[in-house]
Formats: C-alpha cells, structure tokens, sequence
C-alpha cells in the first residue's frame, strides 16, 4: 500500500475548505427537521456497461420489462439529456471517478485486461473523497481502470502492490478489465478471490502458453459463445477471449453466474455497511459482451442474450433497491444510475444481437452508438432517485454530464478537496436532484478514435477528421467522421443536417470553445 502519511500530510496542505458561503448541501441540511433526513445520505452509482438510451422501459424500450429501473425513475428523476464524456469504457470511467477529461492523458484508451494502474495513487478520486469525509466505500462489478504498477508486469498470484486500496476504496471485488478479457477471475482488495494455490495464473497480451488451446486453433472448444469478430485467444468457459491466460481453477468465473456475484457482493456490502454512510459504484458486465446470462433471465424477451442482459441488469437493480428498503436506507440513499457508453449489437460474438433485434433501437433514435462521436455514443441512461429530497415522478431534459458527478458530489456531502482534484468537473448538485433544470454550458464528446465534440443545448460541433465513416473492424456503426466541420442544431438530439456553411460563425465560435477547453 502506497497510501501513506506522506500523501495524507500533502493532502492535508492541498486542501481548501469549500466555499465561504453556505452550501446547498449546508442549505439542505438546515430544512429537515429529523436526524433521519438529515444524516449524510448513502450514495450508489449504478453503472451499466454499453446500455443504449433506448434500451430501458422507461426509455421507450417495448420488448424488454425493466421494473426495477422503471421503479427508481418512477421514485426519482429521469433525464433525457445526460452524456457520458467518452463511447467507451476506460476514457469514460476514468472521467466520472477523477473528474478529469481522459482524453488529457495519452494512457486512457481502451484498456488491456494487464494495464498497470492508469488512476496512481497520488491522483484524488471521488472514492478519496467519500473516504475522506467517512463514508465507507467500495467498488464492485466491471473495473477496467488497470491494475499494479506496471502494464504485464503483474504478479496474479500474490496481492498486487497496488490497487483500488490504494485510490480510496475500502472494499472492491472486481474484474480487472472487461468479461472479454482475461483474466477472468475476480480480484478482491487486490488479489484474485477464491484463489487456487492448484492452478496459479498467468496472463500473456503477446503469446499463447506452449499447449493452451485458443479460439483460433480449437473453435470447436468455444461451445457457449462462437465469436464474429476477435475473441479467439484463451477460452474460458467455452468462450474465447481477447489476451492469453494459463491457470485460475476454481477462482475462473463463469459468465452466467457474474450478474449473481457482484450482486450479492453489493448487497452483502449495504448489510455490513447499514449503520454508516457508505459510496458504492456498482459496475455492472452487463450488457457488455460476451452477454451470456443466467439461465432464468434466458428467453425472458423475444431479443435473445442481449434482451436477456438487460433483464438480468434490472434484476440487479432490484436487488440492491430491496436491500435498502429491507434495511431501511432506501428514502437516504441518493442512486445514479446510468451508462459508460452507448449501445452496439454485434461487439465481437456471434449473439445473434441485431437479428433478434425485434423492431427494438437500443438508441433511442439517434445516430450512432458505442464508439462513435454522434449522439448515441455518448448520451446515456441517467436516473437519479434520493426520496428523501426527489419527490419523483419527474423527468429533466437539462444538458448535464457524468464529469460533473465529482464536484456535485462534493457539493452534495460538503466535502474539502486538494486544490487540483477533480479539475474538469463542475458542481451540478441541484439540476442532478432536480432543484432546477439548468444545462450545463456544454458537455465536450470523445470517440474511441479521439475524434471530438462539443454540443451545447442548440448545437453541436464535430471536429473534422479523417477517420473512416464507419468502424472498420466489425461493428456496424456510423462514426459521425467527416474531413470537413459539421455543425448540426439539435432539437431533437438527432445530428440531421450539416448546417455549418449556413451557421459558420457558430461553428467558428464552437471549434474556440473546444481549442480553450483542450489547452487549458
Ligand atoms: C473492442 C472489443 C469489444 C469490446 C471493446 C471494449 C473486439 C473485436 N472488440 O476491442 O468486444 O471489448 O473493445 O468495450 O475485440 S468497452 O465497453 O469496454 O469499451
Ligand atoms: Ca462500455
């Protein structure tokens, strides 16, 4: 553990105590008229991994039931407007939980499942602050964010040197990158749970281990999933995965079962943690790939594993909601649920995704998805329910923003952080529980090519770039890539038609805006 007195002493320095005037959180306090409400509130953020904005209820969504979900928007707010700063998983995730845009480090694209630590020690995260201010906190599900000092230098066999300990949680039972990547084990405060002394575990990013079988050479081996596109070095489970991997035994997770796991985990944690104020972020595999769900979520909707996922991400959902109300924590918990990035069919498994699609858009009718830099890429599910202040029902079509989480989080709790936490994240706190509908001034939209957005209420403006017009590896999706400016006005969240030879001041004034942004 690097987390030491040295770094606490500095910390102590750094810090700044939070502005002169009361806060909202302070303002908050001072109206409620029991101790009940006005206790620190638990704070839980849901995660899905790759859930389109059209892919909930109550989003639109028709052939798949998501009560639990429909449930907590019904008790909070649902917001139409919400994005995510990147269209894929590390970028986007190291943006929520650091408050700073990934696209500012060289080290934040989609990571391998041997990445050293890409957020170090030193660097101030939201599970810092929660910490800092007494909360408990814990990560559990998808991590995705590096582990260890070193990209493949990793010992799996013994406790890592540093870990998720060592940036602000207490607790985190995680898998290190993605389901489709290895090793598949779960890493529990920093070593790999239910460890096998029988099978130790080897990772390779470069070459197989002399006589493991591969999805390349043995196919017929992939019996769970087949894959459409990558997805054939080691086979875990009867799928093939990307990154070789020797060992793990009885420590290998099997995929059906991932959902159950981190599940229990999270409520097992609320149970332990009833009596103090606690921060999860749950992150959960679904519906990323390989989608491979239980068997009693299987055939729950007419869209096969992908439909199944969902159904099986609300079940997690509703779990964790009926431990709270169980436990009596619900009213004060505040929950953010939402999405990395947005929604792709066929990611690499022969899922049968888009045939089964059934007249259901994952996208809610906008352009694009996952990886792209239109809409679909990046604006996400976004639901916030706290029923001791949200009094529910509502929806919010405000521009807001998961980078603002950090700064409204610490408004939220009246935290104190080091003078260079969180440096691109604005407080937000009352248009996230819904005091008011203010858009942020502009939310900036990285793609996994880096190509870049800015888009405020009105307008959006994409960079020019000479990337391809759709992914060019197997995903059928549209970039949003042109070599000339596009500038689009977006009533309806829908980029139609490249006004910018009509407007061109605004997108002149947009590009500024972007360049001050990216200098700064
Ligand atoms: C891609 C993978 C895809 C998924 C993605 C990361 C292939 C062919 N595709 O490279 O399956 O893992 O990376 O997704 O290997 S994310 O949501 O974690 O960013
Ligand atoms: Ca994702």
């Amino acid at each position: 553990m690097i987390r030491n007195f040295e770094l606490s002493f500095l910390r102590l320095f750094r810090v700044v105590k939070a502005a002169m005037l009361p806060s909202l959180a302070a303002l908050l306090a001072s109206c409620s008229h029991n101790t009940a409400t006005s206790k620190k509130p638990n704070v839980i953020i849901i995660l899905a991994d790759d859930l389109g904005y059209g892919d909930l209820e109550c989003y639109g969504a028709k052939n798949v039931k998501t009560e639990n979900v429909n449930a907590l928007a019904e008790d909070g707010l649902r917001f139409t407007n919400a994005h995510a700063t990147a269209s894929t998983s590390t970028p986007s995730r190291y943006s929520l939980l650091t408050g700073e845009y990934a696209w500012r480090r060289p080290d934040t694209d989609i990571a391998r499942g041997d990445a050293g630590m890409i957020i170090r020690p030193e660097q101030y995260t939201m599970a810092d602050m929660f910490k800092d201010e007494g909360y408990s906190t814990c990560a559990i599900g998808k991590w995705h964010l590096g582990l260890g000092e070193e990209t493949a230098c990793q010992n799996w066999n013994a406790p890592l040197p540093i870990a998720l300990g060592d940036i602000g949680f207490d607790y985190s039972y995680i898998m290190a990158a993605t389901a489709d990547r290895v090793p598949c084990v779960f890493i529990e405060n920093g070593q790999v749970a239910d460890y096998d002394p029988d099978a130790p575990i080897f990772v390779d990013y470069e070459q197989n281990f002399p006589g493991e079988p591969t999805g390349y050479d043995n196919p017929e081996l992939c019996y769970n999933l087949k894959s459409s596109q990558g997805h054939c070095m080691s086979i875990v489970n009867g799928i093939g995965r990307i990154g070789y991997m020797k060992g793990g035994g009885k420590a290998l997770w099997k995929d059906e079962n991932i959902a159950d796991s981190i599940t229990v985990h999270a409520t097992e944690y609320i149970r332990k943690h009833k009596d103090e104020p606690f921060f999860m972020y749950f992150a959960t595999n679904d519906v990323h790939v390989p989608r491979f769900p239980h068997e009693r979520f299987r055939g729950k909707t007419n869209m096969g594993l992908r439909g199944d996922a969902i159904a099986e991400f609300d079940w997690s959902v509703g779990q964790i909601v009926n431990t709270l109300k169980e436990l009596g924590l619900y009213e004060n918990t505040l929950i953010i649920l939402t999405s990395d990035n947005g929604p792709v069919l066929d990611d690499g498994y022969a899922d049968r995704a888009r045939e089964l699609l059934n007249g259901h858009d994952p996208s809610g009718g906008m352009r694009g998805g996952k990886y792209s830099v239109l809409e679909a890429g990046t604006v996400v599910p976004f639901i916030v329910s706290w029923p001791n202040r949200i009094s529910g029902g509502d929806s919010s079509n405000a521009l807001v923003s998961q980078i603002d989480l950090f700064a409204s989080m610490k408004e939220l709790i009246d935290a104190s952080l080091p003078i260079d936490a969180a440096p691109d994240s604005w407080n937000s706190l009352s248009t996230i529980i819904g005091k008011d509908y203010k858009d942020r001034e502009w939310v900036v939209e990285q793609a996994y090519d880096h190509t870049m957005s800015i888009r405020n209420k009105q307008w959006k403006y994409i960079e020019p770039s000479d990337g391809p017009l759709m992914i060019d590896w197997g995903p059928e999706i549209e970039t949003g890539n042109s070599n000339v400016p596009q500038l689009f006005e977006m009533t309806d969240n829908v980029e139609r038609e490249n006004v910018a030879s009509v407007y061109p001041d605004i997108a002149v004034e947009l590009q500024e805006t972007l360049n001050e942004v990216r200098g700064k």
